[in-house]
């Protein structure tokens, strides 16, 4: 299928502006203008940018440990997202959170989650209030491969599935939960285990965005008709270990030189040309307009102050 060209661009824009926030942002972390823990999204920018081009602003989504995607692909604000990674006081969190608790519930973002599998529950839950206010808003649940061996992963597909929820499960499987994805599940297409639930299951090339938003757009269409919830399994590369500063372990040379010939942005730009949909100077041009609103959000966030010694414990829960 070919997908029309407003929308094609959509995701690329998307895309581009995560994998530029990503760059900036692990600068930024080495240059100690970051102060905490972070994982980056780099080389996954497809699957957050098609599965919530499915998405209006009363859908929501869930995200996870490594959530800058998401949140960028839902329509998080880029100078607020800088700031509260940098600690400030414009940040989200007031900087007092970063990375890891960010939410905006007026662009229906239920949340980054330092807990791997904790935002599968906290999406059914949401479906479950969508669907007893007879809404049409889906919700969209991101988790990682290892967090589909957890067991708020299955209470949640079962619980999903039993009251035919409208929320979908979309996996961003690198094939590595830090270092051992393969000692610690059994060796098998996570979108079978929605077979034990009863409802669909999908594995897809994780870095065609096109099949990214197909298979997501039947799961919210299937949602939305009130049919129930989906599991889409997309298989990723990530381009960074598991967070910065972390060993690595498990990325073997020639698995990695493989999936950097796959990167999605590059997949979708000779697509985008392929199509005649845009020459290359359009793709240079949406670069250095992406480019130069990164650039503005770092010099908002360095201008931002940090939060006052007095500000330590409001709106902290303990
Ligand atoms: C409940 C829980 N256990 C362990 C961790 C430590 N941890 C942080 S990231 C991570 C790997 C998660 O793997 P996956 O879900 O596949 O996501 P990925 O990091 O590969 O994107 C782990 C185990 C955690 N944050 N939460």
């Amino acid at each position: 299928m070919r997908l029309e060209k407003n929308l094609l661009f959509d995701i690329y824009e998307k895309m581009l502006r995560i994998r530029s926030f990503e760059l900036k942002a692990q600068d930024l972390f080495a240059n100690h203008k970051i102060p905490g823990f972070m994982h980056l999204y780099a080389g996954v920018e497809g699957v957050a940018a098609a599965a919530c081009a499915n998405l209006t602003a009363k859908d929501y989504i869930t995200s996870t440990h490594r959530g800058h995607g998401h949140l960028l692909a839902k329509g998080a604000d880029v100078k607020r997202l800088m700031a509260e990674l940098m600690g400030k006081w414009d940040g989200y969190s007031r900087g007092k959170g970063g990375s890891m608790h960010i939410a905006d519930l007026e662009i229906g973002l239920l949340g980054t989650n330092g807990i791997v599998g904790a935002g599968q529950p906290i999406a059914a839950g949401a479906a479950f209030a969508l669907k007893y206010l007879k809404s049409e808003a889906v919700v969209v649940s991101f988790l990682g491969d290892g967090a589909s061996n957890r067991g708020t992963f299955h209470e949640a597909l079962n619980f999903a599935a039993s009251f035919k929820l409208p929320v979908i499960f979309v996996c961003e499987n690198n094939q590595n939960n830090c270092n051992y994805q393969s000692l610690a599940s059994i060796k098998s297409e996570i979108s079978d285990r929605a077979k034990n639930y009863g409802i669909p299951g999908i594995t897809v090339d994780g870095s065609d965005v096109t099949l990214v938003y197909e298979a997501v757009n039947k799961a919210v269409l299937r949602a939305r008709l009130g049919e129930g919830a989906s599991l889409v399994d997309c298989k990723v590369w990530r381009h960074n270990v598991n967070f910065e500063g972390a060993y690595c372990s498990y990325q073997k040379a020639s698995e990695q030189a493989a999936w950097q010939a796959k990167d999605p942005i590059v997949r979708l730009e000779k697509k985008i040309l392929d199509y005649h949909y845009g020459a290359q100077s359009d793709l240079t041009a949406l670069r250095a307009k992406v480019e130069a609103e990164i650039d503005a959000a770092v010099i908002f966030a360095d201008n931002s102050p940090y939060p006052s010694p007095s500000e330590l414990v409001t709106n902290v829960w303990a």
